[in-house]
């Protein structure tokens, strides 16, 4: 780390630019925290695609679910699949955007992407 060239903190200051999603800085390398990561090379991993590919979660502690796009040149959506319709979140294709839901309903909400259908992820939402 002592030899620092300009090239790093040019690039530094660029990801922070980019990072719209909301300006959070924590965390190594500027990314944003999440719960679930939609992984390099999603499109094709059906239910590697979301990592972890379920997510338990409970309305106790927060009912709020993040996810975090780290297949970067690649939008995908984040959509419940149950005849419930609760959610139906977008991700850009911009690397580490982050999209949020809030459960208030305990239950299995299996979910897809809507542009790779394949890919496919369940979030357990216990009371
Ligand atoms: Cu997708």
């Amino acid at each position: 780390m002592r030899h620092r060239s300009p090239l790093p903190a040019l690039f530094l200051a660029a990801a922070v630019v980019a990072g719209c999603g909301g300006g959070d800085s924590n965390g190594p390398g500027n990314q944003p925290a999440a719960d679930v990561s939609i992984v390099p090379g999603a499109f094709n991993k059906g239910f590697q695609a979301y990592s972890p590919d379920t997510l338990t979660i409970s309305l106790a502690a927060s009912g709020t679910v993040t996810w975090r796009n780290d297949d970067g040149g690649v939008a995908h959506t984040v959509t419940d699949t149950t005849a419930a319709a609760l959610f139906d979140v977008g991700l850009t294709a911009a690397n580490n955007d982050t999209a949020s839901f809030t459960f208030t309903v305990a239950g299995e909400y299996p979910y897809k992407c809507t542009i790779h259908t394949g890919m496919r992820g369940l979030i357990i939402v216990n009371p």
